[in-house]
């Protein structure tokens, strides 16, 4: 173990078994769904980097563009005492700028993806040299605790990249409220959140010109091909993302193209052509309906940062 990280390892994984029944009970419903943590394998998560690339997937350069706009006031409103835990820390690019703004006497990152994590802490350890960095292997979509021996007095979470968005906003307050359990009075969220826009663009970036969403919707068939053992040609499917300005949410979908059946464990799930398995949501939100969200989670808004095209918002609210 690098002797510059410390690793708390809260996270069992499911047993295959549990997985491929969760992914059972979704094909089995009606309309057919799956959660999109199934798209995160290796293949999904280096799919999604090269989408962040994309010149239509506005959020991920928006939200580093403010971050590092607006980096001396966002150190100065969390203030510079914080433990900052980041929630989903993945390649831990984001942080930078916040630590480069806050120099932070602790940094915890928490993911699920325990390779990704190593890595990704490692090398924050060795560029920070002045940093205790400690790396949590944990579903913080699950109720969790903070480890032991964090130094520092007041934790502050960051959640970037609108992942807020993947869940539904009943999910979202049920998280925040959790999350305000494991925050001191004062503790504080730093949390990126998709802004309500024209629906061109939406559509836009979730249906890039060179096919990089297509091919990540579509890797989750081969993902069911490759770790359940599933029947399934993902040729025989479409992809599929619209807004729903309705319920202000991008969805995803495969459609498929024919009359068929998916087989997965001893089970036969058969679809219309042009049937659908509904794969994501991704909801955005005005500043005030966060903002409200949040507050019936029990969070106080501090302060927030938006581009000058409004197309994406940080936050930053305290319990
Ligand atoms: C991770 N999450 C915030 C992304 C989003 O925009 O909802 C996942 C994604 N799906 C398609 N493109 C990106």
């Amino acid at each position: 173990m690098d002797p510059f990280v410390t690793f708390h390892d809260q996270h069992s994984p499911a047993a295959a078994g549990s997985l491929s029944q969760e992914l059972m009970v979704g094909l089995a419903a009606t309309p057919k769904y799956t959660s999109p943590k199934f798209f995160y394998d290796r293949r999904g998560s280096e799919l999604f980097d090269a989408i962040c690339e994309q010149p239509e997937y506005y959020p991920t350069r928006t939200e580093e563009a403010i971050l590092r706009a607006a980096a001396s006031e966002i150190a100065e409103a969390v203030g510079r005492d914080a433990t900052l835990i980041e929630l989903g820390s993945g390649a831990s690019r984001k942080v930078r700028l916040l630590l480069e703004a806050l120099h932070p006497a602790c940094y915890l990152g928490v993911d699920i993806s325990r390779d990704f994590l190593l890595d990704s802490t490692r090398r924050l350890a060795t560029d920070y040299p002045w940093l205790e960095v400690h790396a949590a292997c944990a579903d913080f979509s699950q109720p969790m605790c903070w480890p032991e021996g964090l130094s520092g007095e007041r934790p502050v979470a960051f959640f970037p990249g609108s992942s807020i968005g993947n869940f539904t906003p009943a999910e979202a307050e049920a998280f925040l409220v959790g999350l305000a359990q494991l925050l001191p009075p004062g503790g504080g969220l730093l949390i990126g959140v998709d802004l309500i826009k024209d629906r061109a663009i939406l559509n836009a970036a979730y249906n890039d010109a060179a096919g990089i969403t297509a091919a990540f919707n579509l890797n989750l068939l081969e993902r069911l091909r490759r770790d359940f053992e599933a029947e399934v040609e993902p040729s025989r499917f479409h992809h599929l993302a619209f807004y729903n300005e309705v319920e202000s949410r991008i969805e995803m979908h495969l459609v498929s193209r024919c009359d068929q059946a998916i087989r997965l464990a001893e089970e036969r799930f058969f679809f219309a052509e042009g049937e659908s398995l509904h794969t994501e949501n991704s909801y955005k939100y005005s500043v005030a309906g966060f903002v409200e969200l949040a507050g019936r989670a029990g969070f106080e808004p501090c302060a927030h940062w938006t581009d000058r095209d409004a197309l994406f918002c940080i936050h930053y609210l305290e319990r």
